[in-house]
């Protein structure tokens, strides 16, 4: 009986999971068709992933777009607008993370045929687990931990950091008050996932932040 039930979830999430990928696949298609390179941002809530889409929005200006997912608000999309950038908010109404459909519908209603765009950011909901399982079409996945948080979460939230492409330190400006050890932080990330590339930046004070836009810009130019 129990057996049966857990096959029964597997079932539901397999499915669930297969058609998140199709969406997917389709999305890589269309933004790869426009020359679009796209990124996705994960962190917790507050690591700063959208300061760090302000501080790209100087270097970037309208070569980037950025959708925003967020539970509830237009905040970030305000911010990332009043920055320079077109940007386009989902509100999830609940959801922990985005999923490539909403992507898709979002991409919809953007405009995208512009010639001079070649970047579109997506900020995923603040949440360390539930975006890890959802490909949207990215190019490039980035996982984004601030020194607050502390140098242990890696190797806690596996799923995540396992997965990424890119590991962002962010908020550097405050390493001398707190005892957040980057060595470690990137060692343990090495250890899962041994291709990581790593940046540490303060999107608040904009160090690193412009060799890291080299780097994005490096990737399709
Ligand atoms: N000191 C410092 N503060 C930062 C830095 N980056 C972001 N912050 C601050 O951290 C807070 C959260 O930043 P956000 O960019 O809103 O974080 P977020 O990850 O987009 O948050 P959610 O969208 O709610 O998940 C804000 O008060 C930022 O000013 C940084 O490099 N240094
Ligand atoms: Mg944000």
């Amino acid at each position: 009986m129990c057996d049966e039930i857990i096959e029964q979830k597997i079932d539901i999430t397999t499915s669930v999971m297969n058609k998140n990928d199709l969406f997917a696949a389709e999305n890589r298609g269309f933004l790869k068709g426009k020359g679009i390179y796209t990124l996705n941002l994960i962190s917790s809530p507050g690591a700063g992933k959208t300061t760090v889409l302000e501080s790209m929005a100087h270097y970037f200006g309208s070569r980037m777009a950025v959708i925003e997912g967020d539970i509830q608000t237009r905040r970030d999309a305000e911010r990332i607008e009043k920055a320079g950038c077109q940007a386009w908010q989902i509100e999830t109404g609940g959801a922990c993370h985005l999923d490539a459909h909403a992507v898709k519908h979002a991409m919809d209603q953007m405009e995208l045929d512009s010639d001079i765009l070649e970047l579109l950011a997506i900020e995923n909901v603040g949440n360390l687990i539930c975006p890890s399982g959802y490909d949207l079409g990215e190019n490039l996945r980035i996982g984004l931990l601030s020194v607050p948080e502390g140098d242990d979460k890696i190797l806690k939230y596996p799923s995540l950091f396992s997965t990424i492409n890119v590991l962002v330190i962010n908020k550097m400006d405050l390493l001398p008050h707190l005892d957040f050890d980057v060595d470690r932080a990137i060692e343990e990330c090495r250890s899962l996932n041994p291709d990581v590339l790593v940046f540490t930046v303060s999107a608040k004070t904009g160090e690193g932040m412009e060799e890291f836009c080299d780097f994005v810009e490096s990737n399709y130019s």
